[in-house]
């Protein structure tokens, strides 16, 4: 391995640069076993990022652990997994078992693990927004200063009234926010184009007053680097930042939609030569960060992860008929028929 290199804004070591490989990787891994089991019947619905792996490890590898928060939202299994969230976890809700965090209840990628600072989320798009901003507002009015809360979500979210009431609120009162949005053009069958006039979301930041910034969300490092630098920045109450990283969705929205009826192959394959994830391992290659030996034993390690995974949780059991009331109503409830 050879030393550290010198990275943009910030020095990013070999380790860091290696746990960035391991998370894209990882994800790309995980995102597969998804489409595959749901296509074997095992699983109800999956719900890929491939194209946002850079963005996700990226912000994962900003986000400080035992400190700062993250409001997720649905596409997000690389980024949770990059903030520590146990791969056994993202499994259990994908097959639904019992021994889920929610029980099994909840749809798939709809995690959450207090102890971590991953806040649970909604399907409402941009309901997490507002949830995201309210926390930096208690951090705020406790003085619990030095953290910061993240905020994802995507191109077509940022239709919503909610986001826009979040980023006001989060500019006038300057909170430890700091907002990604993950552009990959598409929310599910609508364009960027029929969503805002604007080439670019970062530029909406001006109209709030606070700081925003477009990065390649096909470049681990220069998110790392944003959002990092971001980061720091609301910790220490220097405001929101909005953050636009630009990337793509390569498969469909989930495995129950069909993006060939509303987007070219063309598209899709002029976006999969710029694919994240091998470009980031040639470069790591050709910098001497990993050698090519190293890099197909990588490889191996996580696909034997995810396999073990994957076998272990399958024989996990599902819930019981009998709990489907337990934890909806107060004292015990059971249905007139
Ligand atoms: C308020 C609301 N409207 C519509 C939907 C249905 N819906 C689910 S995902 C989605 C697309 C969101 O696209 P984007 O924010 O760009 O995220 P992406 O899936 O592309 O990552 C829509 C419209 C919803 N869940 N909530
Ligand atoms: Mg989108």
């Amino acid at each position: 391995m050879a030393d550290t290199l010198a990275r943009s804004r910030h020095d990013v070591g070999n380790d860091r640069l290696l746990m960035l490989l391991r998370n894209m990787l990882t994800q790309r891994a995980v995102d597969t076993r998804g489409f595959q089991l749901n296509r074997q019947g095992k699983i109800a619905i999956a719900m890929g990022s491939e194209g946002h792996e850079a963005v996700q490890a990226g912000t994962g590898a900003a986000f400080v652990r035992g400190k700062d928060l993250l409001y997720p939202y649905y596409r997000n299994t690389g980024l949770i997994l990059a903030c520590g969230f146990p791969l056994d976890d993202v499994f259990r809700s994908q097959f639904a078992r019992a021994t889920d965090r929610t029980g099994g209840r909840n749809i798939i990628n709809h995690i959450t693990a207090r102890e971590m600072g991953i806040a649970s989320i909604s399907s409402i798009i941009a309901a997490q927004c507002t949830h995201a901003v309210g926390a930096a507002y208690a951090l705020r009015l406790r003085k619990d200063t030095g953290r910061a809360v993240f905020c994802q979500f995507g191109d077509g979210a940022t239709s919503e009234g909610e986001w826009h009431e979040a980023m006001n609120f989060a500019a006038v009162h300057r909170l430890p926010v700091v907002f990604i949005c993950e552009n990959n053009r598409w929310a599910i069958s609508t364009p960027q184009s029929k969503q805002m006039v604007n080439k670019d979301i970062a530029a909406k930041a001006v109209g709030y007053g606070m700081h925003g910034v477009i990065v390649d969300g096909f470049d681990p490092v220069a998110v790392y680097s944003t959002v990092h630098e971001a980061r720091e920045r609301a910790a220490v109450g220097g405001g929101p930042t909005l953050v636009e990283a630009k990337c793509y969705r390569f498969l469909s929205h989930t495995t129950d939609d069909d993006d060939r009826t509303y987007r070219t192959r063309e598209e899709v394959e002029a976006q999969r030569k710029l694919d994240p994830v091998p470009r980031f391992e040639e470069r790591l290659v050709a910098e001497g960060v990993i050698s090519e030996a190293e890099l197909t034993a990588l490889r191996v390690a996580i696909t034997e992860l995810v396999n073990a995974a994957t076998d272990k949780i399958e024989l996990e059991p599902s819930p019981e008929a009998g709990d489907l009331y337990s934890n909806v109503y107060a004292d015990t409830y059971s249905p007139w028929l």
